[in-house]
């Protein structure tokens, strides 16, 4: 079964079909909206996302859980509680599926849940860490992260834990504004950019860096890019195209 016969006749322009059909290496990045259909709010979608509720400023920088530790593990904890509750959506799934059908697929994500991988995808660079690997504030000791919460009460005041080797604060295990992204996904990430024949970037605005540049990179190193959003997103070059429609309905269409 090829992945893209399907459609052809339905969505694809003819240069996208030949691009997918002869594509050597593709590339998938996602970001919150892939989750969406989950039930995982995004961040920037105007009253359901996450930053429409909550100050970024008050939550996911280092100053943030210095100043109110119970503050931003509680509310941490909420996500990761939510996370566990929800179950994978076609489009993890289609993503997962579509690796098994192309040469090669390297999957980037942004998003801090594990969705990707109970979709059955083996190898996931996160950039921006994930809620399910706390670690020590202090010596970086990685932690197995506690009982999740009720989620029923809402966001809650909790205390983090604390290290058991040095006493310090345990952290969530997410890369928060203003710190560097793990040096060895993005490295692996804008490699494979530059060196992929397609990349198609799935429910991500696009705006919060260096992530945003690994489309931009592949663009410019030759490959095609194909966005996947409902939003009209703005297109930065002539090899870049969009699908405009939930990641759910899309992405399946792919390796139907
Ligand atoms: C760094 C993790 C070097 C924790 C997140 C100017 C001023 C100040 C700072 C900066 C600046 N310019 C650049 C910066 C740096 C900053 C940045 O980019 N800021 C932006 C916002 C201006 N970046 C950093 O700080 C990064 N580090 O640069 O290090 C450095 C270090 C020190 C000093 C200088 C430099 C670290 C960034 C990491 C931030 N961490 N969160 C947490 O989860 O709480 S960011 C957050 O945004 C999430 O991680 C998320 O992954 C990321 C990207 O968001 P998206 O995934 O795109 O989600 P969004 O809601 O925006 O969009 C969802 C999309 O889905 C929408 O388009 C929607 O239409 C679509 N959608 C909805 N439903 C569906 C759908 N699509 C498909 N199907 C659907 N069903």
């Amino acid at each position: 079964m090829t992945p893209v016969n399907t459609v052809s006749e339905i969505l694809w322009p003819p240069k996208f079909l030949e691009a997918m059909r002869s594509a050597q290496h593709w590339v998938v990045f996602t970001g919150a909206g892939v989750s969406a259909e989950s039930g995982i709010p995004t961040f920037r979608d105007a009253l359901t996302g996450l930053w429409s509720n909550f100050d970024p400023e008050d939550l996911a920088t280092t100053e943030a859980f210095l100043r109110d530790p119970d503050l931003v593990w509680g509310w941490y904890e909420w996500r990761r509680a939510k996370v566990l509750k929800v179950a994978p959506n076609p489009a993890h799934q289609a993503i997962a599926e579509l690796a098994r059908h192309v040469p090669r697929l390297t999957l980037i994500t942004q998003n801090v849940d594990d969705l990707h991988e109970r979709a059955g995808s083996p190898s996931v660079l996160h950039l921006h860490g994930s809620l399910h690997h706390p670690r020590c504030m202090r010596c970086a000791k990685a932690l197995d992260p506690p009982q999740p919460l009720d989620t029923s009460q809402g966001e809650q005041l909790l205390a983090p834990p604390v290290c058991v080797d040095c006493g310090g604060l345990i952290r969530p295990g997410v890369v928060w504004f203003g710190e560097m992204l793990p040096e060895q996904a993005l490295t692996q990430a804008f490699e494979a950019a530059a060196q992929c024949d397609l990349l198609l970037s799935v429910g991500t605005s696009g705006v919060v860096y260096p992530a945003a540049q690994i489309p931009q990179l592949a663009a410019r190193s030759g490959a095609w890019v194909i966005h996947i959003n409902p939003q009209n997103l703005a297109l930065g070059s002539e090899r870049e195209f969009q699908l405009t429609g939930a990641a759910g309905a899309l992405l399946p269409l792919l390796v139907q």
